[in-house]
């Protein structure tokens, strides 16, 4: 078996790490930086033509997509684990990860660029507010979701909680206080040995 995964763990190349990391799979971390300009030049551009990271090549499989990764590998390696079973279940994956992608990604990130991530010149706090409170929406959806149960599908940490949990990795500072039961399930799925080792990679050289 051989995995690669690219992409430093500070980037959204931590998902599919986390993912390695919780399945006990070994792999090769290849430690390259979103503005390496080998990310917009072949050979990688093979792997990824987007010029982003993640990029990951499994047994000779290359991909895209961070959350498209974790999916792959949880359906690969965790049947019965990360990778529920039973259609039902299976199905709620698919939703979650979505909605991560569409729903709650988006503003979560506008609000993260225009107070973090881009020079200060290029910050619009209209826009930081804007994603604030629509990220801020997401969050209590969730908290309502998880005032009734302990993780996204039933009773068991799956992809699901990993893909949402990830993608919503400021969760505490966008919930400011509010959503007990969201905070809650984030905390535990950080406290995660897996997650401890895999975010633990982004202060290794
Ligand atoms: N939807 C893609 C997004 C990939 C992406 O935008 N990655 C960022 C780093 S987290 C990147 O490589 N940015 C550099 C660039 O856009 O040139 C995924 O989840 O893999």
């Amino acid at each position: 078996m051989s995995l690669k995964i690219y992409g430093i763990a500070a980037s959204r190349a931590i998902r599919p790490l986390w993912a390695a990391e919780e399945l006990g799979l070994p792999y090769e971390h290849i430690k390259l930086h979103y503005n390496a300009p080998e990310t917009k030049q072949r050979p990688y551009l093979d792997l990824n033509p987007n010029g982003t990271v993640p990029a990951m090549e499994d047994d000779g499989v290359a991909m895209f997509e961070s959350l498209a990764m974790t999916l792959h590998l949880a359906r690969k390696h965790g049947q019965g684990s990360l990778w529920p079973e039973g259609e039902g279940p299976q199905a709620q994956v698919l939703q979650w990860t979505l909605w991560a992608a569409c729903e709650a990604e988006p503003p979560a990130r506008q609000w993260f660029q225009h107070t973090q991530f881009l020079p200060q010149a290029q910050r619009d706090p209209a826009l930081a507010q804007a994603g604030l409170r629509q990220a801020q929406d997401k969050v209590m959806l969730l908290d309502r979701v998880l005032a009734k149960q302990a993780y996204l599908v039933g009773d068991a940490f799956t992809v699901a909680d990993l893909n949402v949990s990830a993608v919503l990795q400021r969760l505490p500072a966008i919930a400011d206080g509010q959503a007990p039961h969201a905070l809650a399930w984030h905390q535990r799925c950080f406290a995660r040995a897996a997650a401890q080792r895999a975010f633990a990679l982004r202060d290794a050289k």
